[in-house]
């Protein structure tokens, strides 16, 4: 490879994040030369990102590795990494569902999966958690097709609906949905939940922090003596879900709850971990939907349950739809979501030269 010429790279918007898919046999194959190099493209570290082709913000420095399949029962393997906007870092110590909304159309485009006629199902191999996700994509006349009618909040107009599956994701990162053993812990005198289904999450009332829950994202980021405070709990909860010293980590994310505002089960705002999300990411809508099942939880004692699975998490843009399965023991076995994903550029990256 040689980076002169540029690097194979296609930029897509899955669900609410943007980010460059690449295959990994583009990229270099030892770990430091490669975030050496996705930093360069982006043009991290730096606010603006302006020398590369990171978007400023969390959730548009992403990058999705794709391969051939290590496992017999995935179509593809999708390695997602967190490309730190401020700092020279990258980062494989989370997964990504919305990333995720784009990985099957990109493996199709790509030649890694072939398309059926109508809609193609992709089973993709999590690489960062370990699990499998069956993504559905359009595939009208074998190809790729990103019209369609779906709309999700925080996107603007309708698109071709790519709808998640997941099952077997409680503890995908801290080995436990639970990983503390408990529903409840208090950390600085805050009550949390520290949970896993999907995505390391702690989950906390907002009003424990004097909020009404609605705040702005501008708002959240503008109170410094809220981030301090969200941030001391988060340095303590990362032991104890197992996550080791979690102060260069993405994870956990943070979560403030209240009752929903618009008809739906718990309205959120959430720090991922030191920016606020504009909307909530996929793992984390359901990390949260099944902490509002958990009897004692500050997610509970907020949340309006729903009858039927479907799982309503407001956020700053608007809610997501999150469609939760259980056993006969009422503990949830399988997750859903409904995103959409588009193609936004396919080309050849040049990284800032070393
Ligand atoms: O939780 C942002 C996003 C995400 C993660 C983040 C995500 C998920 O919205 O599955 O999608 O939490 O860093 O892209």
């Amino acid at each position: 490879m040689v980076e002169e010429d540029g690097i194979p790279c296609l930029w897509m918007r899955g669900g609410t994040s943007k980010g460059a898919y690449f295959l990994a046999s583009d990229l270099p194959g030892e770990v430091a030369a490669r975030d050496d190099l996705l930093l360069r493209v982006m043009g991290s570290p730096d606010p603006r990102q302006v020398d590369g082709i990171g978007g400023g913000d969390p959730l548009m420095s992403k990058v999705a590795v794709l391969g051939p399949a290590t496992r017999g029962d995935a179509d593809v393997d999708y390695l997602f990494l967190q490309v730190f906007v401020e700092e020279a870092r990258v980062s494989d110590a989370q997964g990504c569902g919305n990333i995720l909304a784009a990985v099957g159309p990109a493996a199709i485009e790509r030649g890694l999966v072939a398309a059926r006629e109508g809609v193609t199902p992709v089973r993709i191999h999590m690489v960062n958690t370990g699990e499998v996700a069956v993504a559905e994509v359009s595939t009208p006349g074998g190809r790729v097709s990103y019209r369609g009618e779906a709309a999700i909040d925080g996107v603007p107009g309708r698109h071709a609906a790519v709808p998640l599956m997941f099952a077997g994701i409680a503890g995908s990162m801290c080995g436990a949905l639970l990983p503390s053993g408990s529903v409840v812990d208090r950390i600085e005198g805050v009550e949390c939940t520290l949970i896993d289904n999907g995505m390391p999450c702690v989950v906390m009332a907002a009003a424990d922090f004097g909020l009404r829950g609605d705040e702005s994202r501008a708002a959240l980021e503008a109170d410094a003596g809220l981030r301090a405070r969200v941030e001391a709990i988060r340095l303590q909860a990362g032991p104890r879900m197992g996550l080791g010293d979690v102060a260069a980590s993405s994870v956990p994310k943070m979560v403030l709850v209240s009752a929903p505002l618009a008809g739906g089960v718990v309205n959120t705002r959430s720090f991922i971990p030191h920016r606020a999300h504009a909307s909530i990411g996929v793992f984390a809508a359901v990390s949260v939907a099944t902490a509002c099942t958990l009897v004692g939880s500050p997610a509970a004692r907020v949340a309006v349950l729903p009858g039927d699975g479907r799982f309503v998490v407001e956020h700053p843009s608007g809610a997501a739809e999150v469609l939760l399965t259980f056993d006969a023991q009422g503990r949830v076995v399988g997750a859903g979501s409904l995103r959409t994903a588009r193609k936004l550029f396919d080309g050849r990256v040049f990284p800032v030269p070393r």
